[in-house]
Formats: structure tokens, C-alpha cells, sequence
């Protein structure tokens, strides 16, 4: 870490001594160095999208420093990751899921910056670069929002739309926030914040809960728009209905982990312990008595 001390000729109180002199000029030098951009990680969870990834992986530009590849898929999805990126590092994940793939592959990488995304082809690489500019000048936590002025889908269908509209209206009622989009998984953030994620979805819920856990974390956060397209080949994991309810089961749970939530939890209590206070006071059960 570069210190912030900088050397003043004829400014020191200490300037016949030599060697103070001499150690604060060494300061001064380390100081005045430019200073490294941070080093950007991308992850990109893949099962079995062998005839999708060369596209995604010949795209990555060149503000990427490493790409962590999180596999579990019983295709050629590896030979063509090594074919078009020989630097390419693959991971394995612990259990099934993309959100335990994701997880795996945060845990793996190198850059202070990470970025995750998809490999069905359906998210251009060409846009890692917004993330990274709002991630360079502030903000903690980028999202892709397909919702807002310039994003778009070409790919969700009407039901999947309802379902991410009344799922982002849920989580922007409760922590009275605005965003656009919820379910996408085009985001990224700062690696020092990966511990105040606190991630521990397996699932589709991975993407809400990120969403979450930045809001309650305190995290700046910032949308960037997205254009999605329909994945290039192959079927989709994700089922509507299912992994909504996960969704919904993520935000409602997560939301008594948070400030919001604790003080849900102890007016709960004080309804809780007030209520049993009436119920064994002999007033009480007068008045209620009296009044039936
Ligand atoms: N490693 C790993 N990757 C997965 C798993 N499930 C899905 N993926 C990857 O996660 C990304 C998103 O999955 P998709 O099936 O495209 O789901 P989706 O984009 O939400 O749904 P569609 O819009 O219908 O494509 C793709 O790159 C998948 O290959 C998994 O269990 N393990
Ligand atoms: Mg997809």
C-alpha cells in the first residue's frame, strides 16, 4: 500500500537528518508512482455450452486480466474454453447450481475486479466494459438491467417478465430502492466487498441475493444497461416457476438478516410479548370478558 505521506524540501522539522530525510524521500517516489489499474476477473458459469462459449470467449475484451471458467458440463465445453483462451482457468463447484458455481469461481479469482456473466451467448462481451468504468469511478456494485433506458430482451418471455416484475416490485417496497431489474445475472463488483455478500445460494436466487445483500450491506450500487439476446444453441436450465419461488424465498428470508429486517423481528417480539402480558393479566381478561 502507497502512503499518503508526500516529502516537502525545507518543509520537514527534521531536515539536517539525514536519514529521516532519505527515508521520507523513498516514501515520496512510492507516492508518486502511477498508479496500477485494478485487475479485472471475469467469471462465467457454463453447462454444457460448448457450441455457445467460442463466440462469448473470442468477444472478452482486452480490460479483462483472467477468465475463471466454473464447469460442470459433460460436453466439449473444456477443450473449446482451452482452444480459445489457452489461459483460460478452470474451476470445479461443490454441489449443482449456478449460484454454487458462481461461488466457486468468486472464490478463484485473482482481480480486484469480478465480473460475472453468462456463456449461452446471450450477453455480449463488449459490454464488461461499462461495469468496469462504474466499478473504476465509485461505485462498489454494477448491475446489468435489461429494464432501463437503453437495455433491452430479446429473449424473456411475458410470463418470465411478470415474475421479475413482481419480484424486483417485492425487494424495491422493502428497501426502498429503485432499480429496474432484479434476475439478471450480468453484474459486478469490487472483490473487497465479496465477504459482505455473504453469498450462499446454489441456485437461480444467486442474482437476487447479491441484489440483496448489497442493498443491505450498504453497498453503492449502480445499473448499467443490458441488451439480452436468446441464447445461441441449446436449452435453458432455469424453470419459471420453481426457481421464481426460490427467488421469492431468498428475498423474504434474507430480508429478517438486514436493518430492515431486525426491526421487523423485534416489533414482532414486543406484538409477541405484549400479547402474553394481556392474556395473563386479570384486568385484561376483564376487559375482555366485559366487552364480548
Ligand atoms: N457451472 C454451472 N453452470 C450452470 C449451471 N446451471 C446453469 N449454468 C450456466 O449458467 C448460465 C445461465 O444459465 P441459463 O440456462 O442460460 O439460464 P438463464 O440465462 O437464466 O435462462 P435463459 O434466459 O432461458 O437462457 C449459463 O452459462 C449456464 O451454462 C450449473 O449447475 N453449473
Ligand atoms: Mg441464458
Amino acid at each position: 500500500m502507497t502512503s499518503t505521506i508526500s516529502f516537502a524540501p525545507g518543509y520537514s522539522e527534521q531536515e539536517d537528518d539525514q536519514p529521516v530525510e532519505v527515508a521520507h524521500a523513498a516514501v515520496d517516489i512510492v507516492a508518486m508512482a502511477p498508479k496500477s489499474p485494478p485487475r479485472v476477473s471475469l467469471v462465467i458459469p457454463t453447462k454444457n455450452e460448448a457450441r455457445n462459449l467460442a463466440w462469448v470467449l473470442n468477444q472478452v475484451p482486452a480490460c479483462v486480466d483472467e477468465v475463471v471458467l466454473v464447469d460442470a458440463s459433460t460436453d466439449a465445453t473444456r477443450t473449446t474454453a482451452f482452444a480459445c483462451r489457452p489461459d483460460i482457468r478452470v474451476v470445479d463447484q461443490a454441489r449443482p447450481g449456478k449460484g454454487n458455481a458462481l461461488r466457486a469461481g468468486f472464490a478463484a479469482v485473482r482481480g480486484e475486479l469480478v465480473v460475472m456473466m453468462d456463456a449461452d451467448g446471450s450477453m455480449s462481451p463488449s459490454e464488461i466494459s461499462r461495469f468496469v468504468y462504474f466499478l473504476d469511478n465509485g461505485f462498489d456494485f454494477v448491475k446489468g438491467s435489461r429494464f432501463m433506458s437503453g437495455g433491452g430482451s430479446l429473449d424473456i418471455t411475458r410470463f418470465r417478465r411478470a415474475g421479475n416484475r413482481a419480484l424486483l416490485w417485492a425487494v424495491n417496497s422493502m428497501y426502498d430502492s429503485n432499480m429496474t431489474d432484479l434476475c439478471y445475472g450480468f453484474c459486478a463488483f469490487n472483490r473487497r466487498y465479496l465477504d459482505h455478500l455473504d453469498l450462499s445460494a446454489d441456485g437461480f436466487d444467486i442474482e437476487a441475493q447479491m441484489v440483496v445483500h448489497a442493498i443491505q450491506a450498504g453497498l453503492r450500487i449502480a445499473e448499467v444497461p443490458s441488451l439480452e439476446t436468446q441464447r445461441l444453441s441449446g436449452r435453458s436450465n432455469l424453470r419459471a416457476v420453481s426457481d421464481g419461488t426460490l427467488v421469492l424465498r431468498a428475498v423474504l428470508r434474507d430480508h429478517h438478516r438486514g436493518i430492515s429486517g431486525r426491526v421487523v423481528q423485534s416489533v414482532r417480539r414486543l406484538e409477541r410479548s405484549h400479547r402474553a402480558v394481556r392474556a395473563t393479566s386479570p384486568l385484561e381478561a376483564d376487559v375482555v370478558s366485559r366487552s364480548d
